[in-house]
C-alpha cells in the first residue's frame, strides 16, 4: 500500500499591509509600537508618537500610520 505524504503547505499569513512601512513592523501583528518606530526611527520620540496615536490605545494602525505619513509625521517605506 502506497501512503502518499502530501507535503504541508505552509501557508504564510501574509497580511496585507496598506502602509510601505511593513520593515517597521518588527513582529508582522500589522501594527506598530513605539518600541518598533523607535527602532525604525530613532528621531521619533514618544511624544511624536502619540501624536501620531490618535485613538491613544499605544499602538498604530494602518490608518494611523497613514494619516501619520500623509502628514509627513513618519518617513514613507
Ligand atoms: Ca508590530
Ligand atoms: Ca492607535
Amino acid at each position: 500500500m502506497k501512503t502518499i505524504l502530501l507535503s504541508a503547505t505552509i501557508i504564510t499569513g501574509l497580511t496585507v499591509a496598506s502602509f510601505a512601512a511593513t520593515e517597521v513592523d518588527a513582529n508582522g501583528d500589522g501594527m506598530l509600537t513605539l518600541d518598533e518606530v523607535n527602532t525604525a526611527f530613532p528621531d521619533i520620540k514618544a511624544d511624536a508618537f502619540s501624536a501620531m496615536d490618535v485613538n491613544a490605545d499605544g499602538v498604530l494602525d494602518t490608518s494611523e500610520v497613514a494619516a501619520a505619513q500623509e502628514a509627513g509625521l513618519l518617513p514613507q517605506g
